[in-house]
């Protein structure tokens, strides 16, 4: 494991004040993100990869610093819990994802897992008094890097995935999620016995960076969250006559690559046009076979991610796709297969948290607004068990999901003191 420079032990400088350290947050932050597969490009930090195990040792280090009970479920969310005279009560839960996108950024998932760490150290230390115990959730595989199924790790916690969908996804080499998870050395086999209940926990508050601009452009500091957007992801297969890009007349082609291109360029039509007006469509994922520059390709695969805050947004894309790929391999003579890999319903969040941290961001004088998500977060699989809220942090100039992503520590802190007063909040009302 990289060196990790440990400041971790400095006493809360808060005082009486409580409020979040923010060089503890810096320190956590650097220590995880030192840990990648592309260094100077980005974070690359995949579930069940060397660099995930190297961040797992990390945390689990910090949170055992913390006296917490620590669980690791079978697909490698780590649970842990900081239990004060209050065994046996349902949990305030927070926490975020610490899986990344393929060179993507420092503060995606990690923030909300780092400022939960930190209000619990500071709970601790100033030995805050809290009728619940305090839960901490590192979820894996949110990103769907592996699998192109995004929140495997709330989805087999809550239930919403079951053992057999494991089984089912694949990653690009064809290895099962399932395989994966054992392979890293997860019991995976008893995912089903550690569905999240009701009765465990109280609330959930996840903190995240937007990953948008409206907080950074209208000079923000805090969201707060109101709704989720729902996703459906696609897998688009096409199967045409791998040939000679030089001897094979172009009336003579089967080519799945323009094919393709037509689908790909009406998902942004059927997106922008005949849509809803949040509605999104994009294509970011492509795998060329045999992937040679004189080669007309036999076989291409894209994924599809297509979202909205309403339903039918995502289902007037969702029958483009299927039509338009019906309609363009019928015309060039192509095989074609459309498979939905992922999906999750547009959720709206709980009035009585987002009450709560309205509530005490006013009485902070914290400058906030309410709004809505376009990314995915692991707290949209937890509505139907639990109360849930969100907070953002600015993204500066919005960006996520590539190196350049980036928000000021000044600005998690004020995140991390609002979550810490609210958790507390949570655990005495
Ligand atoms: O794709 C998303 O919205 C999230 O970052 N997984
Ligand atoms: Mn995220
Ligand atoms: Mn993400």
């Amino acid at each position: 494991m990289g060196l990790a420079i440990n400041i971790s032990k400095h006493k809360n400088e808060g005082g009486t004040k409580l409020e979040s350290c923010i060089e503890r947050i810096k320190n956590d932050i650097e220590n995880v993100t030192r840990i990648t597969a592309t260094p100077n490009m980005g974070c690359t930090r995949f579930s069940y990869s060397k660099e995930d195990s190297e961040v797992r040792e990390y945390l689990i280090k910090e949170m055992k610093d913390l006296g917490l009970s620590i669980k690791v479920d079978g697909v490698g969310n780590i649970r842990a819990k900081y239990i004060d005279n209050n065994e046996g009560k349902p949990s305030i839960m927070m926490g975020s994802h610490i899986d990344t996108v393929a060179n993507g950024g420092k503060f995606d998932g990690l923030t909300g897992v780092v400022t939960a760490l930190e209000v619990i150290r500071v709970i601790k230390e100033n030995n805050v008094k809290i009728n619940n115990p305090i839960e901490l959730i590192a979820f894996a595989e949110e990103e769907g890097s592996n699998f192109g199924s995004t929140m495997v790790g709330s989805k087999i916690l809550t239930g919403a995935y079951k053992l057999e969908d494991l089984k089912k996804i694949k990653n690009d080499d064809g290895i099962s999620a399932y395989q994966v998870m054992k392979d890293f050395g997860l019991d995976v086999d008893n995912v089903e016995n550690e569905v999240l209940k009701k009765e465990e926990v109280k609330a959930m508050v996840e903190l995240h960076v937007e990953q948008g601009g409206i907080l950074d452009s209208e000079q923000i500091s805090i969201g707060i969250v109101q709704a989720i957007v729902g996703m459906k992801t696609y897998k688009v297969k096409l199967k045409g006559v791998s040939n000679h890009a030089g001897s094979t007349p172009m009336y003579l082609r089967k080519d799945p690559m323009v094919g393709a291109a037509e689908i790909i360029i009406h998902m942004e039509k059927a997106a922008k046009e005949k849509a809803l007006k949040d509605t999104v469509a994009t294509v970011g994922k492509i795998h060329c076979q045999p992937n040679g520059s004189n080669v007309i390709p036999g076989q291409i695969e894209f994924n599809v991610d297509i979202r909205d805050v309403e339903t039918e947004g995502m289902e007037i894309v969702a029958r483009e796709l299927i039509s338009k790929t019906k309609e363009v391999a019928e015309k060039r003579g192509l095989e074609y297969k459309v498979d939905l890999i992922g999906e999750s319903e547009c959720v709206k969040l709980s009035s009585k948290i987002i009450n709560i941290i309205e509530d005490t961001a006013l009485e902070n004088k914290y400058n906030f607004i309410k709004m809505n998500s376009g990314a995915v977060h692991d707290s949209a699989m937890l509505p139907g068990i639990t109360d849930v809220g969100m907070i953002f942090v600015p993204s500066i100039n919005g960006l996520s999901h590539c190196p350049q992503e980036l928000t000021k520590f000044e600005d998690i802190k004020l995140g991390c003191d609002l979550l810490l007063k609210t958790v507390i909040k949570l655990a005495n009302e």
